[in-house]
């Protein structure tokens, strides 16, 4: 960030800039575990606040609703040939917003909500007349289990406009059981069957999912929002080849900005593009569409693999600590960048929420998660989501996360002790210092 007194918003808007001195304070000085969150270069901050976001650019390259959009042209197209060498998919639509939205235009391209109205209304409308056509059905992971509101959460819209089943993952093992995947799907038939979550932490197998696809006629859809960055990198197998629809977010392992992506096999693009635009938005964000393009640049370098390779290292070092401080993971243990911490054995009485404070005064950044199986409620829950892809970007190695996972064990021991909080501060304090954020 610029110093105070040369950056513009310092000098014109003390009120705001109070709290962005804050944040820059906030982030600098505490350790970040949220598994979803990471922190840019230099280059793709300057991207994401540049001149590019005075630019209404309605439309795709070449055929826009706007004049003096020759340079959106420009970085939209290297954006998308850059998500297509990074991926190897087919078509990519880079102006989704947000992750929720990339998912929401496979909806809109691919599934049919039915008849809207409801019962009792379209009775008194269409007297006579056959009621309600019921919407397409999802099959997804349940939310509780690791996955998404966006993949048919009864408040969410995929949730109000489709139909939608479940499949969990096994009590036991805490992963997915395809043949029970399989089960649900002859049972439910799917026109679309979702894949991809926010919360687990095994590789996902791709070509059993797209085996009970076709053997149930649906279509198959993976939503790579936490592992993108790894699947980018070589590190976790890829849907590509195995799904329809790919869908992502930016910002997490992948350390772009804010944003989604959208990809899908060449005889979807026509349909996708149109359900991005026009079907769902309007101008896309030609800033953030250039801070893609830079993220996607980084992500094709060989040292971004190596970063990949640093994320998952930690998470393993991470997790085989707190195992060893004798604190339980969902399934054991983690194949990628994030664990869920099953509170419920060591610290019955410490919820995910108590625990997400105490760290919080600490100085250590986490969100309370629901686990599968939880009794408690998502606003108390018995989880803990860690994941490592922020402080890898900081340089942090395995020997950092040992540590790190001595002061979790620490802070969740003592039950809240202020001293010992105060204690675990000054510690995380001291490894801010010696690994400060990445220039920007
Ligand atoms: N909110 C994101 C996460 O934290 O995983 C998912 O959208």
């Amino acid at each position: 960030m610029s110093e105070p007194f040369k950056n513009p918003i310092a000098a014109q808007d003390p009120d705001v800039w109070k709290a962005f001195v804050a944040e820059e304070e906030r982030q600098a000085t505490t350790l970040e575990l949220i598994a979803s969150e990471n922190h840019v270069s230099a280059a793709v901050l300057a991207a994401a606040g540049s001149i590019f976001t005075n630019k209404y650019a309605e439309g795709y390259p070449g055929r826009r609703y706007y004049g003096g959009c020759e340079n959106m042209d420009t970085i939209e197209r290297l954006a998308i040939d850059r998500a297509k060498q990074l991926f190897g998919c087919e078509h990519a639509n880079v102006q989704p917003h947000s992750g929720s939205q990339a998912n929401q235009a496979v909806l809109l391209a691919a599934m049919n909500p039915g008849s809207r109205f409801d019962e009792a209304e379209q009775k008194e409308k269409n007297p006579g007349e056959a009621v309600r056509t019921p919407g397409d059905m999802i099959l997804s992971l349940h939310l509780d289990h690791g996955g998404h509101l966006s993949h048919g959460k009864n408040v969410n819209i995929s949730g109000k406009w489709f139909r939608v089943t479940h499949y969990f993952v096994d009590r036991e093992t805490g992963r997915i059981n395809m043949s029970e995947v399989r089960r649900i799907a002859l049972d439910c038939k799917p026109k679309l069957i979702i894949t991809g979550a926010s919360a687990y932490p095994r590789l996902w197998d791709w070509a059993a999912f797209a085996e009970i696809a076709k053997e149930v006629g649906a279509l198959l859809m993976a939503d790579i929002a936490h592992i993108a960055g790894l699947v980018a990198a070589g590190l976790h197998p890829s849907p590509v080849p195995y799904a329809e629809f790919v869908t992502t977010t930016t910002h997490k392992t992948l350390r772009g900005p804010r944003a989604g992506l959208t990809m899908c096999r060449e005889s979807w693009a026509k349909k996708i593009d149109s359900a991005v635009f026009p079907g769902l938005q309007g101008g896309p964000l030609m800033h953030i569409i250039a801070a893609k393009a830079v993220a996607f640049g980084e992500a094709l370098r060989p040292e971004f693999k190596v970063y990949q390779q640093l994320v998952l290292d930690n998470a393993k070092a991470l997790a085989e600590s707190l195992v060893s401080r004798g604190l339980s993971l969902v399934s054991g243990g983690t194949d990628n960048h994030l664990m869920l911490v099953d509170l419920r054995k060591q610290y019955p009485n410490v919820s995910g929420a108590m625990a997400e404070d105490w760290l919080g005064q600490s100085g250590i950044v986490v969100n309370k998660n629901m686990i599968p199986f939880d009794e408690r409620k998502p606003m108390e829950t018995s989880g803990l989501r860690l994941g490592t892809p922020a402080l890898s970007t900081r340089g942090m190695g395995p020997d950092e996360m040992r540590t790190i996972a001595g002061l979790i064990d620490k802070v969740l021991a003592s039950g809240g002790d202020k001293s010992t909080l105060q204690g675990v501060r000054s510690e995380v304090l001291a490894m801010c210092r010696q690994f400060p954020l990445p220039a920007h």
